[in-house]
């Protein structure tokens, strides 16, 4: 495999689309050796067409706000590949969404899925519509209206959307119910639906929880546990909200959460109440995380500034991919940094990603760390399809089982020489083997 000429390739036929580029970068320098001692893979071309989405669609959506007047956004969904089950993945809403960024995030979801042990193929899709400022009934037309062009291309067996950034269980019950209206049938085609339609107890914590789970996993691997640990976590979202609430449950102290305006270091830890707090924060759509001052004020708002710089044993980038860089990267192994696990989808820039594997830090990254999340869709569908609810704790053992295996699966596919655990090359190569290995049994189609 002459990676760099692929690579070139890929550049050439994907211009502009940094992310995508980015994130395939990763995966192909780490299964270059599988790659090279497999010779079926080249034989099958699998790394070409692995890398090119089944297909990418996209749609016009129309929608009127509430002073009648009319907007365009653009609607995107990248079926990226199904070869271990049907195309599942979330979808975003956010300005920043861009078909590369998009296209990013399905690549990465093909190795996360198929690290979950469940059938699920990759996908992602979303919009550039920003859910900022706008009204509850705004939301409800948007989401109506996207989904009425991309009911034609879901179904429980074909392709199962969820949430990410800006989209949440209210935006999913509004696309649940127009692709309801639309079919004419209850069925599993989203998950993160709503508990009392058709939803899983856990979903919403589940990507959280799961990422502080297999931070307990790389611990472990060196004879350490949570309790006691500090943690800073970016983002104030879902995931960053389910990853505090496992955190404290666990016994660490959170000690730092972030927004786009800054970051709040509460040295009482953020827990209980405060956590509560995050989630009245977020529903007021006010994009702020300062506010948390005025109702702690113990804790301090660092304005403009990321919470990497806070000394903590236990780093979770929860927010967006490239948050963290390599000066913050340096400034956590600098303050003695045990472990990073990656709630949100690679957050860090290769060159920290790199900082970290060379200091020999335990370095969970997003496709396994996060994997919780869409593993917990999972269970949604199959309680869906034998139509009925398990309840949380059975849910939750499972999730916990699962983390357990992608880290045994890390571990198995990542121990370096030394006893260094490089948990990005075992993902990698753990995720690829089991699909790569579908689409050879497949044959070309
Ligand atoms: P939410 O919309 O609930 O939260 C997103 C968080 O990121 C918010 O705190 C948001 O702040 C912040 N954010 C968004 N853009 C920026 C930015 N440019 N700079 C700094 N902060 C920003 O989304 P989720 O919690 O669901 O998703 C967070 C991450 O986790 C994403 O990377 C997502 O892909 C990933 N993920 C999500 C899963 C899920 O099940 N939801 C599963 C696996 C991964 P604000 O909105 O105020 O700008
Ligand atoms: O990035 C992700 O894994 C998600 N946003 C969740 C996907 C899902 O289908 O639950």
């Amino acid at each position: 495999m002459n990676l760099e000429k692929i690579l070139s390739d890929l550049e050439k036929r994907n211009p502009g689309q940094e992310e995508f580029l980015q994130a395939v970068k990763e995966v192909l320098e780490t299964i270059e050796d599988v790659v090279k001692e497999n010779p079926k893979y080249e034989a099958a071309n699998i790394i070409e067409r692995i890398v090119e989405p089944d297909r990418v669609i996209k749609f016009k959506v129309q929608w009127v706000d509430d002073n009648g007047k009319v907007h365009v956004n653009r609607g995107i969904r990248v079926q990226f590949n199904n070869a271990i089950g049907p195309y599942k993945g979330g979808c975003r809403f956010h300005p920043s969404v861009t078909e590369g960024g998009l296209k990013f995030l399905g690549f990465e979801q093909i190795f996360k899925n198929s690290l979950t042990t469940l059938p699920m193929g990759g996908a992602k899709g979303g919009s550039d519509f920003d859910p900022k400022g706008k009204s509850p009934a705004e939301i409800m037309r948007f989401c109506q209206a996207f989904m009425a062009e991309l009911y034609k291309y879901v179904g429980p067996q074909t392709d199962i959307p969820a949430g990410d950034i800006g989209v949440g269980g209210r935006e999913i019950g509004y696309m649940y119910g127009m692709y309801k209206k639309l079919i004419g049938e209850h069925t599993g085609v989203f998950t993160g639906k709503g508990r009392n339609w058709g939803g899983s107890l856990i979903r919403p914590e589940a990507t959280g929880f799961g990422a502080v789970y297999f931070a307990e996993e790389m611990l472990k691997t060196k004879g350490e546990n949570l309790r006691g640990k500090t943690v800073a976590i970016s983002g104030f979202g879902n995931v960053s909200w389910g990853a505090a609430t496992k955190a404290t449950q666990l016994g660490a102290k959170v000690v730092a959460i972030s927004g786009p305006d800054g970051y709040v270091y509460d040295p009482d830890g953020i827990s209980g109440e405060k956590i509560d707090y995050l989630l009245e924060l977020r529903a007021s759509n006010q994009d702020i995380v300062k506010p948390y001052t005025y109702e702690f004020p113990n804790a301090q708002f660092f304005e403009g500034k990321r919470p990497w710089e806070v000394k903590c044993d236990i780093a979770m980038p929860c927010a967006i991919q490239n948050e963290l860089n390599l000066e913050d990267a340096k400034n956590l192994v600098n303050n003695g940094v045990l472990c990073i696990s990656e709630g949100a989808n690679m957050p860090c820039t290769p060159e920290a990603m790199n900082h970290f594997l060379e200091n020999k830090i335990l370095y969970g990254p997003g496709k396994a760390a996060n994997a919780g999340g869409v593993a917990t869709s999972g269970l949604e569908q199959t309680q869906n399809a034998m139509m009925l609810n398990w309840p949380a704790e059975e849910v939750e053992e499972k999730l916990h089982n699962i983390m357990k295996n992608i880290h045994e699966a890390c571990v198995k596919f990542g121990k370096e020489e030394d006893g260094f655990i490089n948990y990005v090359k075992g993902a990698n190569v753990a995720g690829f083997i089991k699909v790569a290995d579908a689409m050879i049994d497949q044959g070309v189609i």
